[in-house]
C-alpha cells in the first residue's frame, strides 16, 4: 500500500490529515498516512510550554509563543472554511482570541475528524533520504517513549515541521558584557518578568511590536525597540520609544546610530527564525527566507526536484490556517492523482513567474493579495470549500488600519465572518485589561459572576 509520512502535528500537520480524512469521508481510497510530532500532542506552536532550550529528551524545544499571547490577527482571516468558529464554540465570541482558545479551535476539528491515531507522538524525525532507484523515502525515527531508533519507508513525505521555531540570533558589539538578561522572542515566555524593567527590543516586526506590547500591558517600566530598516511607527504608549539602529551596548546602556543611548536592564532580540530542516538530505531540503513564494516549491508545496516531497505552511504567513488547508487539500489531491502535475520545465516557470511577481510588492495590500490570490488558485483545483478571499482580504485592511489608529486598542475591535457571514462578538474585557486570558476567562459570558 501507499504510504504517506507526515512531518509535524502542528496546525499545517492537522491540515493535511483532515484533508486525507475528508477524501476518504467521501469514499476514496487513501494510502495509509503516518503522522510524526515529536512533541507529546499537537498543535504546533499553539501547544504551549514553558520550557525553553532544550526539552525532556534533549530536542531542541518547538514553541516560541508565550503566555498571554492573544492572536495577533482577526480570527475571521484564518477560520477554517469546512469548521467555522461558531460550529466549535456554539457561541459567538470576539475577534482575537487568545492562545489557548486558537489551540481548542484547531484541535476541535482534529477531534472531530478522528485522525488522532494517525499521529505517533514523542517521535522525532531525524533523517529523510531518498533512494532514486526504489523511488522510496527512508525516514529515520527517535521514538522517544519506547527509546528507540527505528527506520520506515515512504512513497510520500510531507514536511510541516514548521519555520518559527529555530531563532536568528545576530550578535552586537558588547553583548558579552552586558549585565542583563540577553535572550531570543523564542524563549521569551512571561511579560511579567519585565515588570518595572527597562527593555530594549531589537527587530521591527511582529514580535517586537507584541512583545513589547505584552511587556507593556504586564507593567514594564521602560520600552525601546530599534529598527534596522524599517520603523514599526505606531503611536506608542509615552513609555515606548523606537530608535534606529543598535550600535553597541556596554554593561547598562546600549547605543543607537542616532547617537542617542540609554539604560536598560535586558535585551529581548525579536530578529526573526531560520528555515531550519537538519533532518532533510541535503538534496531534499528547502533552503529560502521568510518570504511569500519560496523557490523550489511547485505552487508553494511540490519539491521542484521531486515530485514526491512535498513542504506545508513554508511561506511568510498573512493567512494561516486556511492557507495550510488550502495546501494540503492540494497535495492530497496530487497524491491521489485527481491533480495532473506539469512537467518540470512548465513548474520551473511557473515557480518563476510567482517569484517574479513577488519581487514587484511593495505595500501590505499587494502583498495580501498576492497571498489570497495564491491561495484562492489553490483551492480552485480541489473540493475544499470556497470563501470569499476579497472578503477576508479587506478584513486584513481594515485590520492594518484599526493598528494604525491604535496599536493598543485593535485587539478590542470585531470583524464579520466570511465563513458564516456573523459578526463577532465584542470580548467583556479590553485587550489591556484582561490579565486573565485562560480559555475559561475567554469564554465566560460574565466573567465576574462566574468567579464568584
Ligand atoms: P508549527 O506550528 O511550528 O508546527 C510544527 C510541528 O512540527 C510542531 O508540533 C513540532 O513539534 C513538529 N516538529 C518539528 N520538527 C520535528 C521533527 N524533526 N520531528 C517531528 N516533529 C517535528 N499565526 C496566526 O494565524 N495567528 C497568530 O496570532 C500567530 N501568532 C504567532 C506567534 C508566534 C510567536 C509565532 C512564532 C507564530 C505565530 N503564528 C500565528 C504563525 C504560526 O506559524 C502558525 O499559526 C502555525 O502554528 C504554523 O503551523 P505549522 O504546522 O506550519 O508549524
Ligand atoms: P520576522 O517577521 O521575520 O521579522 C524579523 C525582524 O528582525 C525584522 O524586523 C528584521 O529587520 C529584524 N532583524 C533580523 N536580523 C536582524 C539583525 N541582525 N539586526 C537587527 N534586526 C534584525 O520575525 P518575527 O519574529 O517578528 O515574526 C515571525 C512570526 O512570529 C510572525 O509570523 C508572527 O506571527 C509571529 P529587517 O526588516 O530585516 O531589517
Amino acid at each position: 500500500m501507499t504510504r504517506i509520512a507526515i512531518i509535524g502535528a502542528g496546525p499545517s500537520g492537522m491540515a493535511q490529515l483532515r484533508a486525507f480524512q475528508s477524501a476518504k469521508a467521501k469514499g476514496l481510497k487513501v494510502p495509509e498516512i503516518v503522522c510524526f510530532e515529536k512533541q507529546n500532542d499537537w498543535g504546533g506552536l499553539w501547544n504551549y510550554t514553558w520550557r525553553t532550550g532544550i526539552d525532556a529528551h534533549g530536542e531542541p524545544v518547538h514553541g516560541s509563543m508565550y503566555r498571554y499571547l492573544w492572536s495577533n490577527g482577526p480570527k475571521e482571516v484564518l477560520e477554517f472554511a469546512d469548521y467555522s468558529f461558531d460550529e466549535h464554540f456554539q457561541k459567538p465570541i470576539a475577534s482575537y482570541p487568545p492562545r489557548a482558545v486558537l489551540w481548542d479551535y484547531i484541535k476541535g476539528r482534529a477531534e472531530k475528524a478522528q485522525v488522532k491515531d494517525q499521529v505517533r507522538f514523542n517521535t522525532a524525525v531525524k533523517g529523510v533520504s531518498f533512494d532514486a532507484e526504489g523511488k522510496l523515502f527512508t525516514v529515520t525515527l527517535a521514538d522517544y517513549a519506547n527509546q528507540r531508533h527505528y527506520t520506515e519507508q515512504f512513497d510520500y513525505v510531507v514536511v510541516a515541521s514548521g519555520h518559527f521555531s529555530t531563532p536568528n540570533v545576530p550578535e552586537y558589539p558588547g553583548f558579552d558584557r552586558f549585565n542583563g538578561r540577553i535572550l531570543h522572542a523564542h524563549d521569551f515566555r512571561d511579560a511579567v518578568e519585565f515588570k518595572g524593567k527597562s527593555i530594549l527590543l531589537v527587530g521591527s516586526s511582529y514580535s517586537a511590536e507584541d512583545i513589547g506590547s505584552q511587556c507593556y500591558k504586564y507593567g514594564a517600566k521602560q520600552i525601546y525597540s530599534c529598527y534596522r530598516s524599517k520603523a514599526m511607527g505606531y503611536r506608542w504608549p509615552k513609555n515606548w520609544t523606537e530608535k534606529h539602529q543598535l550600535l553597541r551596548v556596554d554593561e547598562e546602556h546600549a547605543y543607537f546610530a542616532d547617537g542617542s543611548k540609554a539604560k536598560i536592564d535586558a535585551i529581548i532580540l525579536c530578529t526573526g527564525y531560520k528555515h531550519h530542516f537538519p533532518y532533510m538530505a541535503e538534496d531534499l531540503r528547502l533552503v529560502t527566507h521568510n518570504c511569500l513564494y519560496p523557490q523550489g516549491l511547485y505552487q508553494g508545496v511540490m519539491w521542484q526536484d521531486n515530485p514526491q516531497l512535498f513542504y506545508l505552511g513554508m511561506q511568510d504567513q498573512w493567512y494561516t490556517f486556511n492557507m495550510f488547508d488550502a495546501q494540503a487539500w492540494y497535495v492530497r489531491d496530487i497524491i491521489l492523482g485527481h491533480i495532473t502535475v506539469p512537467a518540470a520545465a512548465q513548474r520551473a516557470e511557473h515557480i518563476q513567474q510567482w517569484h517574479e511577481k513577488e519581487q514587484t510588492l511593495e505595500s501590505a495590500e499587494q502583498m495580501v493579495r498576492f497571498q489570497g490570490e495564491y491561495i484562492r488558485q489553490l483551492i480552485a483545483a480541489t473540493d475544499y470549500p470556497s470563501f470569499d478571499i476579497d472578503a477576508v482580504n479587506k478584513i486584513f485592511m481594515q485590520w492594518k488600519k484599526d493598528k494604525q489608529d491604535n496599536i493598543m486598542n485593535f485587539r478590542n475591535k470585531v470583524y464579520r465572518s466570511a465563513i458564516t457571514g456573523k459578526m463577532a462578538k465584542p470580548h467583556h474585557t479590553p485587550w489591556l485589561y484582561a490579565l486573565d486570558d485562560s480559555l475559561q476567562s475567554y469564554l465566560a459570558d460574565n466573567p465576574q459572576r462566574e468567579a464568584m
